[in-house]
């Protein structure tokens, strides 16, 4: 990459997201692998850069999704379109024994940036095929079970703090164009303001201020979204925003009162990676704990030199949407 920087003046290369215009699978662009008539499972991770996957099959197959990021869901969900944000995993079985076609592509119809950005061009639009063998020669016995794995239950009324997580994208005056992102208006270098209590869940409010989706991501813990209210007012509260840095000063309760997004089916379970949508307070329940057996950790968490949270966009990341999360006893 020697291209220059939207704001070369604040830094030579910086771009607020690079997409690049090929899509590989495992190291090949647009490959096809073919397969029997019989269910197969795949783990699905979208490792790009900054660009969001919305995946669908052309002859119509559904994914059963089982499980995400680190956990398995409590039973299997059906759905035709898998939107896979950066670092995010999916672990699906798609029975080949259904389909209508010889062929199936996995198509991409995800806008980038997401979601407002552009959509996909005829090559971004193509990530993969499947060649699907004409008889069923397979004697398939495999089954997706109707129950799988559950956890500690998400208690959000036990969260021992509520926390307010504000996104927010900086321009330069002259030009419009982003400079960089912080969280709570703080850099990486400043003092850790999330300690929470090894052991302990927590609510955190996840405000997004920008104009795009953020894939959060924290290091250590597992956590999940509960509700996503749209913020009404939005430019006012952004203006309080910029001015105080303060979501209760700013009157959060008076704004985030707009639509509710519900959180999919595929997506209840504890995660790595959260999508946090524009313009809305994502309600978050994290643990800092092992959610399987809803003890504390197996090793001293508080230990140095601690660790971090961030958005899973490598260029937002980069420049500096991550803080330090240091846990205490
Ligand atoms: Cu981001």
């Amino acid at each position: 990459m020697n291209c220059t920087g939207v704001n070369p003046r604040v830094h030579p290369q910086w771009q607020p997201e690079y997409f690049g215009e090929a899509v590989t699978v495992n190291g090949k662009a647009w490959p096809f692998l073919p397969v029997a008539r019989r269910r197969y499972r795949f783990r699905i991770i979208n490792a790009s850069n900054a660009r969001f996957f919305n995946l669908s099959l052309t002859n119509g197959l559904p994914f059963h999704v089982v499980g995400s990021d680190s956990s398995y869901l409590p039973r299997p969900a059906a759905v035709t379109h898998l939107l896979v944000a950066v670092a995010e995993a999916f672990d699906v079985v798609v029975d080949f024994s259904e389909s209508p076609t010889p062929e199936a592509e996995v198509v991409n119809t995800a806008p980038y940036p997401y979601p407002d950005g552009d959509a996909p061009s005829g090559l971004s639009g193509k990530v993969m095929k499947f060649v699907v063998a004409p008889e069923k020669v397979w004697d398939d016995r495999s089954t997706v079970p109707a129950r799988l794995l559950e956890y500690v239950e998400v208690a959000e009324e036990e969260a021992a703090q509520r926390r307010y997580i504000v996104m927010y994208e900086y321009e330069d005056e002259a030009t419009g164009s982003p400079t960089h992102l912080y969280i709570n208006g703080k850099r990486l270098e400043d003092p850790a303001t999330e300690t929470p209590r090894a052991g302990t869940t927590e609510v955190w409010e996840v405000i997004n201020l920008t104009q795009d989706n953020h894939p959060l991501h924290l290091h250590l813990a597992t956590f999940q979204a509960v509700r996503a209210r749209g913020l009404v007012g939005l430019e006012e509260f952004k203006r309080c925003m910029e001015r105080l840095n303060d979501a209760t000063r700013c009157d959060v309760g008076r704004h985030a009162v707009g639509e509710e997004a519900a959180v999919p089916e595929h997506e209840r379970t504890w995660k790595n990676v959260v999508k946090i949508a524009p313009g809305f307070m994502t309600t978050v329940v994290v643990k800092f704990l092992m959610v399987d057996t809803g003890r504390t950790y197996p090793f001293d968490a508080t230990a140095e030199p601690g660790y971090v949270y961030h958005c899973h966009i490598l260029d937002h990341e980069d420049n500096a949407m991550i803080r330090p999360l240091k846990l205490i006893k």
